[in-house]
């Protein structure tokens, strides 16, 4: 927490996937620069060079000069290398390439409600207890079915997420009421919560460290969307560990947990 997340420009990048995202948001900006001094030398030129003047008159014809083309040639390859070099490949990376089922990654399960993020941890068995929205109460926060021997280990914590560091985590979100979305900046991930779809996201984080306010919605929710955020502990695999068999005994106060 001792750590300032947000920077002047980015916020801290602690993802595997994060670089590409920011080479892609650099690359456009400076496009964007390139492009808006160029115009604007391009347009104060003409209004000095094609001012209204005696004996001068208007002409409508388009221009024929070659560097217009050019320029609109590059602008057309630049976005074609964009999109086909940078943007689909990095999608692709954080979106489709999932790592297999029994690979070492963590699987965690978010489901989004008005204004809290409540994480659903399988336990010691890595299986997930079945849910069902008829069982969700204030007290059952994600709808566990306790009659589930899967279930009999899980534990779900409210606003407080711990990832081991350099381990892919795979993340089920899901939303109990209107649309979230579930952002982490600092990793570089956002993906919509939408009830009745449960829907894969993946990342991996680089650097162990307790990231306050680390996870935030990014869909206006409602009244309060602004306080729903989540605190992002990355651990070391032992931490994480401990952590895990700590909660799965009982926990302690300050963090929400189910029992039988
Ligand atoms: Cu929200």
């Amino acid at each position: 927490m001792e750590e300032s997340i947000y920077g002047w420009w980015l916020p801290i990048d602690i993802s595997v996937n994060g670089h590409k995202v920011d080479l892609l948001i650099d690359m456009l900006h400076w496009f964007m620069v390139v492009i808006f001094v160029g115009w604007a030398i391009f347009f104060t030129y003409c209004l000095v060079r094609f001012r209204a003047r005696e004996g001068h008159k208007a002409s409508y014809e388009t221009i024929k000069a070659k560097p217009s083309k050019y320029a609109e040639i590059f602008v057309v390859i630049f976005e074609v290398v964009l999109l086909f070099g940078l943007s689909i490949p990095t999608f692709g990376a954080s979106r489709t390439d999932f790592p297999a089922e029994g690979d070492d990654r963590v699987e965690i399960h978010v489901v989004a409600e008005q204004f809290q993020w409540n994480v659903h941890y399988p336990g010691a068995d890595g299986k997930f207890g079945s849910t069902s929205p008829k069982l969700v109460d204030s007290e059952n926060l994600v709808g566990l079915d306790h009659s589930d021997p899967a279930a009999a280990d899980d534990f779900v914590t409210a606003g407080i997420m711990h990832i081991p560091v350099d381990t892919p985590v795979v993340i089920r979100l899901t939303s109990k009421d209107v649309i979230h979305s579930f952002f982490i900046p600092i990793m570089r991930v956002k993906q919509d919560a939408i009830p009745g779809m449960a829907i894969p996201m993946q990342f991996e984080a680089t650097r162990v460290g307790e990231y306050s306010k680390a996870i935030a919605c990014a869909q206006l929710c409602g009244n309060n969307h602004f306080t729903m955020s989540g605190d992002l502990f990355v651990d070391t695999q032992e931490d994480y560990d401990a952590w895990l068999a700590e909660m799965a005994s009982g926990g302690d106060e300050e963090e929400e947990e189910e029992e039988e």
